[in-house]
């Protein structure tokens, strides 16, 4: 059986190359990524059995897709091929002072029509771990449906939950999806969590507006959270900081019912693609989880994880775990509790 089940749309991503913009450039590059499909393919790198669950077109791109996923070890199986068309993003990379810019063309996707048909009774039984995001409930009420039914269903069989809020304002607003109930609702099934004060605070209705600097923040929203919603064991989150253009920093926040820790800050800079570092984190903390490591090992391990894949072009972290460890033994990491 599969060690981790991930649920949710996977895409076709759509990058101009270096550093033009979008419509500057005559050719884009083609890949693939969805935040729950980067998080299986980094599992997979890592050795543990990943079982990616979407739907995709019976068409060339769908079928791409799945080879591109069985290429770095995902198990496919759980895919299914429905009408319905590929769902599209494209990028515009960052560069400079020059945020990146994510554009979606992924309205009546395969995905998004016949996520709500998965039998989860059938697709979870057997299986260890789920882990969801917020995108699949953004993209639609089916789609919404399918994600409660997918942590509800996994909660009662007795797997581990673990969901990333990915909170994604363009894709909520496009259907005016009531976020802070449907997330909620998710969030209320998941044993671990990855998500900041602005996720928390958004889903629990409540203000951080004067509530002071971040770290106190941060404190603030995990107690809230821990409060809300009892089957929460361990809410995790990075802060990537920008002190200047060539200067960012990625660090690790790990919250449990009874501690806290954080990492120091780790550079990223030159940052090649931030896109899939929040997958990667998410990716090394499970593995973390996994292979029993205690909470400053998992919140280490998972933060050379995006640190390498911010220095990776792509959504997916290919690293190995010989890689990351690599790269965590070449800088002391302390990690306060
Ligand atoms: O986490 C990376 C994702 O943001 C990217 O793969 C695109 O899945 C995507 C989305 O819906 O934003």
């Amino acid at each position: 059986a599969a060690d981790v089940v991930c649920f949710g749309e996977v895409l076709v991503r759509l990058a101009a190359p270096d550093n033009e913009l979008l419509l500057q450039s005559p050719t884009l590059k083609v890949s693939f990524g969805g935040a729950e499909a980067n998080v299986a393919v980094s599992l997979a790198r890592f050795g543990h059995g990943a079982r990616m669950l979407s739907v995709l077109p019976d068409n060339g791109l769908g079928h791409a897709a799945v080879d591109e996923l069985r290429r770095y070890g995902v198990d496919t199986s759980g895919v299914r091929f429905a009408a319905g068309r590929m769902g599209l993003y494209f990028l515009t990379p960052g560069a400079a002072q020059r945020s990146s810019q994510v554009l979606y063309d992924r309205a009546d996707s395969a995905f998004s029509r016949a996520a709500s048909g998965v039998d989860w009774d059938t697709e979870l039984t057997g299986a260890g771990w789920l882990h969801v995001s917020g995108i699949t409930a953004a993209i639609g009420p089916d789609t919404a449906k399918a994600a409660v039914d997918a942590v509800k269903t996994a909660r009662r069989l007795g797997l581990t939950v673990s969901m990333d809020c990915n909170y994604r304002a363009t894709l909520w607003q496009a259907w005016n999806g009531d976020a802070p109930a449907i997330l909620g609702e998710m969030l209320s099934q998941a044993d671990l969590v990855f998500g900041d004060h602005r996720d928390i605070a958004l889903v629990l209705g409540a203000s951080f507006e004067g509530r002071g600097e971040a770290d106190g923040l941060r404190r603030w929203a995990a107690d809230m959270a821990f409060k809300a919603w009892p089957n929460l064991q361990r809410l995790a989150c990075t802060d990537r900081v920008q002190h200047t253009v060539n200067h960012h920093d990625l660090t690790g926040f790990l919250f449990s019912r009874d501690g806290a820790w954080r990492t120091e800050s780790r550079p990223l800079n030159p940052i090649i693609d931030r896109i899939g570092g929040g997958d990667a984190f998410a990716a090394g903390v499970i593995h973390g989880l996994l292979t029993g490591m205690d909470e400053a090992d998992q919140l280490e391990f998972a933060v050379a994880a995006a640190v390498l894949k911010h220095a990776t072009p792509g959504d997916f972290n290919l690293a190995t775990v010989a890689d990351v460890e690599a790269v965590r033994s070449s800088h002391s990491l302390d990690v306060r509790r």
